[in-house]
């Protein structure tokens, strides 16, 4: 099981250079991002976008990528001509630039030409902070808005997968809700518990979840015996599910913001890995991603 950022490095690296479709390439951070993957030869990038200002954000930061860049008038052709590439089989991967992430996940999901093949597309987000021994996965704090059962369970089987080829062979799952107790009027708790039940009964696998779980109880294992929870993924949880975007892409940002922490970002259960970080995410972030998805992409 990968344990932490420097060991994902090492196993992308392995896998050699992926070709990166990046859409709207005229950020300063995403091309840093780019730098550090071209230099520890996990990337070969396609910058599209505005050509002109890409060319001159690369001159200002004296980069050389050896990149090929395409030119795009407007995001919404930069994101297609990008998609494309990867849908048509000539990059491995696609990334988020300067662009609106509506915009950006609207051409992934394009009917004709678009990125999809699992029943649903999810986010994850993986951190690795100072108080706890493993990268745990954030799902989903960037993609589904309000995702019923149904779909919180595609939300799960995809983070199933990604944990899987990530070597963890059967993840703990924590449902996090603002309790751990069932509450009728609580949507969460009830989803939760839910799940909880489907994995026991066999109809989610490769997995043990539980829930309702508050955040502490499902990462610290003092808060899970202070309240009393006897449960194999209290305190030990590898994947925290979120009710819904607000709650998961809150969660995310406080630990980015307030904590010294590694973290990466990627869109999970498309034909290829998509990178997807904030724009206020650091290039240190960028490059996480970009390998996360380099070695998801080899398995
Ligand atoms: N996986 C697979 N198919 C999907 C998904 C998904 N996650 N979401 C929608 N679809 C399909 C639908 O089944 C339908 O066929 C088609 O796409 C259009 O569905 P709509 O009309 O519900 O979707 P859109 O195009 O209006 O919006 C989809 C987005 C992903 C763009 C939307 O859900 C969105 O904006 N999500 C939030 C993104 C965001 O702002 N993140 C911020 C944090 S960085």
């Amino acid at each position: 099981m990968i344990k932490n950022f420097q060991e994902l490095v090492i196993q992308a690296k392995e896998g050699g250079r992926r070709k990166v479709a990046v859409v709207c390439a005229h950020d300063k951070e995403v091309l840093l991002s780019l730098k550090r993957a071209v230099r520890e030869e996990i990337a070969q990038p396609i910058l599209i976008g505005k050509g002109e200002e890409i060319r001159s954000l690369l001159k200002e930061l004296d980069l050389d990528l050896g990149a090929e860049i395409i030119n795009a008038d407007t995001d919404s052709e930069a994101a297609e001509l990008a998609v494309k590439k990867v849908s048509g089989g000539d990059a491995n991967m696609l990334m988020k630039g300067l662009v609106a992430t509506p915009t950006f996940l609207k051409a992934v999901l394009n009917k004709e030409w678009g990125l999809r093949k699992a029943p649903l597309l999810s986010h994850i987000g993986f951190f690795k902070v100072d108080r706890y021994d493993r990268i745990f996965h954030l799902t989903d704090g960037g993609m589904n808005m309000y995702p019923d059962i149904q779909q919180k369970k595609l939300i799960l089987e995809n983070a199933v997968e990604v944990a899987h080829k990530l070597g963890n062979e059967c993840p703990k799952i924590a449902c996090v809700a603002a309790i751990e107790l069932v509450n009728p009027d609580m949507q969460a708790t009830i989803d939760a518990a839910m799940l909880s039940k489907m994995q026991q009964r066999g109809q989610i696998k490769g997995c043990l979840i539980d829930g309702p779980l508050g955040l502490d109880n499902a990462v610290s294992e003092e808060s899970a015996k202070h309240k009393g929870i006897k449960s194999e993924v209290a305190g030990k949880a590898d994947i925290l599910l979120t009710s819904d975007i607000d709650s998961g892409n809150a969660i995310y940002k406080t630990i980015a913001f307030f904590t010294e922490m590694e973290s990466a970002g990627i869109i999970v259960g498309a034909a290829a890995p998509i990178i997807l970080t904030s724009r206020a995410d650091t290039p240190e972030t960028k490059f996480h991603s970009i390998a996360i998805a380099s070695v998801i992409s080899q398995r």
